[in-house]
């Protein structure tokens, strides 16, 4: 495949409710987009970077430059077989993992077009169900949060991620605890705590957690061996991840007992595929986690979150739970079915007119979700062929590097 044209765009999305973190309030999300352009055929990528580097020391605009004056040139007219040539061609370039993911995981989406096959298929994607979970944000009030809770678990949700922070934890989890006593629950800290909390958080043994989710710096994983050791809960390693010899690493040392891999974060798929061996090999689950993406990034986690050892509940939610509109048609839905669902596939193209937008497939299999004894369940629909409603959203654009 040589690429021909590569398209950059940023677009302006309000999110439906704003997000809060530990490290910070989300209420619009400024979302970098690549679009490639090859023999007639017309791929996506979406870069999962911030507005701020706070999660990571990437944000849309370091994305940005870097994909405009390092990234794109280097993969622009280049021949490349297959989204793993990709590493190889950005290799010169140190870290940026976000931006070269959007355009490696545009280059995957290409070859699965142009092929005729899912792009889960092509990954290697086993999994015809994904079980998924939400990640809910710190709320105004802990009521605020019961209920929001409560609508995410009657929509079928099989885990929930409550986002904490010292002053927004213990009183959280043993309120939610009294209430749900026995639903999958796990927090994430995005690096709220010291070691010196590590007998606090020891104590957070009792509301049975599935895992707490990056608690220490975001760039160790030696400091979380000694606190994992104080635990009986799993951690989970998340911004400390950001390729397999990190996942080898913190694995063996023992910093965590559970990896969430995103695409974006490890810099592309042929690096989360190699993650997800990695965890494999050892026996570690593994789970696909989100970065509050718009429908190309959630497609493509979608399409990840099918490979085998994903059997964990992703943060892989319907479109609608952030966006008042999604920039592809169809949007990825969710609904609750009772007992095993049909496995809906769609593959109509669905074009709406006047957009000048060109469209994009994403076909990964179907759908739904976990455990089931009689309780409800939830289908997202993966497998469609989607168009990219971009125009009224659109911030700049720099066309191709032609
Ligand atoms: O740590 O998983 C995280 C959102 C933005 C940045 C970091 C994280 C998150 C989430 C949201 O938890 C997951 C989602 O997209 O549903
Ligand atoms: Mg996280």
């Amino acid at each position: 495949m040589k690429i021909e044209a590569i398209h950059m765009r940023e677009i302006a999305m309000p999110l439906a409710h704003p997000f809060e973190t530990s490290f910070g309030l989300t209420t619009e999300r400024r979302i970098l987009l690549v679009e490639l352009e090859c023999e007639g055929v017309t791929s996506w990528g979406e870069c999962v970077a911030g507005e701020h580097p706070y999660f990571s020391d990437e944000s849309i605009d370091t994305a940005w430059l870097m994909t405009e004056t390092e990234l794109a040139p280097r993969l622009l007219n280049a021949e490349v077989s297959a989204g793993t040539d990709c590493p190889a061609l950005f290799e010169q370039v140190r870290g940026h993992r976000m931006a070269k993911g959007a355009l490696e995981n545009a280059v995957w989406e290409m070859d699965a077009l142009r092929q005729g096959i899912s792009l889960s298929k092509l990954l290697g994607g086993t999994r015809e169900k994904i079980p998924c979970g939400v990640s809910i944000g710190i709320q105004a009030t802990p009521q605020k949060l019961m209920e929001t809770i409560e609508k995410e678990l009657a929509a079928g949700y099989q885990r929930i991620k409550l986002k904490c922070k010292p002053g927004w934890d213990e009183e959280i989890f043993e309120r939610v605890r009294a209430r749900w006593p026995e639903i999958l629950l796990s927090c994430d800290a995005n690096s709220a705590y010291r070691l010196e909390d590590a007998e606090r958080i020891a104590g957070w043994d009792r509301f049975k957690l599935l895992m707490i989710e990056q608690p220490l710096w975001y760039d160790d994983f030696f400091f979380h061996a000694e606190l994992q050791r104080k635990l009986k809960t799993d951690i989970c390693l998340d911004e400390c991840i950001r390729n397999r010899r990190d996942a080898r690493a913190a694995l063996e040392l023992g910093s965590g007992r559970i990896i969430n891999i995103k695409v974006g974060r490890v810099g592309g798929f042929s690096e989360a595929i190699a993650i997800h061996d990695v965890a494999q090999s050892l026996g570690v689950a593994v789970w696909c986690g989100g970065m509050l993406e718009a429908g190309v990034g959630r497609s493509h986690n979608i399409a990840l979150a099918s490979l085998p050892n994903f059997s964990l509940p992703g943060d892989v939610s319907a479109s609608k739970r952030y966006w008042a509109e999604d920039i592809i048609e169809p949007e990825v839905t969710v609904s609750a079915q009772d007992a095993a669902p049909e496995c809906s596939s769609q593959l109509g193209r669905n074009q709406r007119s006047g957009t000048g937008i060109a469209s994009s497939v994403w076909t990964a299999s179907c759908t739904d979700i976990g455990p089931d004894s009689g309780r409800k369940s939830v289908a997202v629909i993966l497998s469609f062929i989607a168009t990219v409603l971009i125009t009224t959203r659109m911030v700049r654009c720099v066309s191709s590097l032609e």
